[in-house]
């Protein structure tokens, strides 16, 4: 498999974590999203792998081409089960979708490089910018602490889909000075994240275009 990615994109960083849980080999094709020319991802290449000029993207290894970190995610959990990251339980996996679901869907789209721009160019300053998103990652790490177990990973002692949407969050909030100490439990999973070799494997900090 191929993952197009960017090394500090939290959708690619996802990815990367559930292939590492998985075991799974593939070779990272770095798109540099702040490249000179405006990013790579808007560059005619990518935008052919990828019409929504984003990262990541997966190449399967029958060469069938995946976009959205979600899609892909579920794509990996169904095609390779043998390591899984949803519960067997029918309730179980709900609550776990619901966890990934606050922040693929209620958080991470509003701090998007896109969408910070957007705010730039309609004349918030860096400061309002700053603040627009630490209240968005601050309300959705509340909502997280209260929906998550009281040990272990985020639903128990083995990672699952929801560990896999949080801890790339979390590098975000480092990222942007939003601070955890109101979450007791998010700092818990992150603690173990920080030990545990597929999230290490797949941290920002060890890719090949980790500057
Ligand atoms: N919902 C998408 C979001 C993808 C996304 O927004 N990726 C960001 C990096 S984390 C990106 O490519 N941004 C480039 C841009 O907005 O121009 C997913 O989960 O894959």
């Amino acid at each position: 498999m191929d993952l197009y990615g960017y090394y500090r994109s939290t959708s690619s960083y996802r990815v990367r974590i559930a292939l590492a849980l998985k075991g799974l080999d593939y070779q990272a094709l770095p798109v540099n999203l702040i490249a000179p020319s405006g990013g790579e991802h808007r560059q005619p290449a990518y935008l052919a792998l990828n019409p929504q000029g984003r990262v990541p993207t997966l190449r399967t290894d029958d060469g069938a081409l995946l976009i959205q970190s979600p899609a892909i995610i579920e794509y990996l959990e169904e095609r390779y089960p043998q390591v899984p990251l949803l519960p067997d339980d029918l309730l179980a996996r709900a609550r776990v979708r619901g966890v990934a679901a606050v922040i693929g869907c209620d958080v991470h789209p509003l701090h998007n490089v896109s969408v910070l721009n957007r705010l730039r160019q309609s004349g918030q300053d860096e400061t309002q910018v700053m603040e627009w998103i630490g209240h968005w990652i601050s309300q959705g790490l509340a909502t997280v602490e209260q929906l998550i177990g009281d040990s272990g990973f985020c639903f128990g002692e083995w990672p699952c889909v929801a560990d896999v949407y949080l801890i790339p969050q979390l590098y975000a909030a480092e990222r942007f000075n939003v601070s955890l100490e109101a979450y007791p439990k998010i700092r818990r999973v992150a603690a173990l994240a920080a030990e545990h070799p597929a999230f290490i494997k797949a941290h920002p900090a060890n890719q090949p275009d980790t500057p």
